[in-house]
């Protein structure tokens, strides 16, 4: 019975011994599972647990478990979480620079993204991340951002006068809406319940997070804007990174990496099952909304650039 005793006892404390020896990362998002920002997680996860031989455990809290997106790029700072798959919005507060790819209208086409955020601007400004006590890893997808309310259609810029549009806690994006005639409203994610409540008459976001959020049952009308680019980032904490061996160090980066290009892709495949899906759904769709008085209102926002998100934007601006 004793011998029992023992033999359970010490097979129940073996994982833990093997795990207090290697590295558990802990991985925030604020999205759920059905996500792209999870699917993303999810494949460095296991890329990661792979290659280290289980040396390395990732472990994903979503639906913000752990908090919100401005709160786990905080935690990261202090180490206190290690990973975050995070939208580059709330990070301009943290990383100035970042304003440059959120500028609106700034990429038509998804061959410029990838030129720019794989390029050297895109490799410069994640470098910058280091001042931040952050590691950025590698650029992924939210993907083109569009307007829904539940109070009118909105064609021209003009039709978003005085709607409460709920935006993220992002200095840029607060700005964008401001001077589009806007009362925004930043708040993070998720926002459902006070579109339902009426709290907000209006949000912005990729055709994705609307229809895995079903904003349809509470937002009647979208407007295909595509106004802001919105990327995403593996963020990691720079404490943890520096404490790394270097093997593990490379691993993190070709890991983000090969899940990045492998959820960028998953993403703009299913690009047009999504406005199909909201469309079935009720949403009444402008699809091809005024966008010249949409870029009238905020090309004035580049004057207020400066330092280096002025530098990279005018570089971005002059391809
Ligand atoms: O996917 O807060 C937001 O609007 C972001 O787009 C978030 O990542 C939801």
């Amino acid at each position: 019975m004793k011998k029992t005793f023992y033999k359970i006892a010490l097979l129940c404390l073996l994982p833990v011994g093997v795990f207090a020896k290697g590295y558990v990362v802990n991985l925030g998002i604020v999205t759920t599972p059905n996500s792209f920002h999870y699917k993303a997680a999810e494949k460095f996860k296991q890329i990661v647990e792979k290659r280290s031989g289980g040396d390395i455990q990732v472990k994903i809290h979503h639906s913000s478990s752990v908090g919100n997106e401005t709160s786990i790029l905080q935690q990261l700072q202090l180490n206190a979480l290690q990973m975050g798959v995070i939208t580059a919005g709330p990070m301009d507060k943290f990383i100035p620079a970042i304003k440059a790819i959120g500028f609106p209208f700034i990429f038509d086409s998804y061959a410029k993204v990838d030129k720019i955020l794989d390029g050297k601007i895109g490799q410069d400004i994640l470098g910058q991340f280091q001042s931040a006590n952050l590691i950025g890893y590698h650029f992924l997808e939210n993907g083109f951002r569009n307007i829904t309310n539940s109070k009118r259609p909105i064609h021209t810029a003009a039709d978003v006068k005085g709607l409460k549009i709920r935006v993220m806690n992002s200095q840029l994006h607060i700005a964008i809406w401001k001077d589009i005639g806007a009362n925004p409203t930043p708040m993070p994610w998720p926002i459902y319940t006070q579109l339902s409540q009426h709290v907000i008459d209006g949000q912005e976001n990729p055709l994705a997070v609307i229809d895995q959020y079903k904003l349809y049952e509470v937002q009647k009308y979208l407007t295909l804007t595509r106004h802001v680019y919105s990327a995403l980032v593996f963020v990691g904490s720079k404490q943890f990174y520096d404490a790394l061996p270097k093997k593990y160090q490379t691993l993190f980066f070709e890991a983000t990496k090969e899940a990045s290009i492998y959820e960028r892709k998953l993403n703009r495949d299913k690009a047009n099952y999504f406005l199909a899906d909201l469309k079935k759904n009720g949403m009444i769709v402008d699809e091809h909304p005024d966008l010249a008085s949409f870029k009238e209102k905020v090309m004035p926002l580049k004057k207020q650039y400066r330092g280096d998100a002025k530098k990279y934007l005018d570089m971005i601006l002059a391809q």
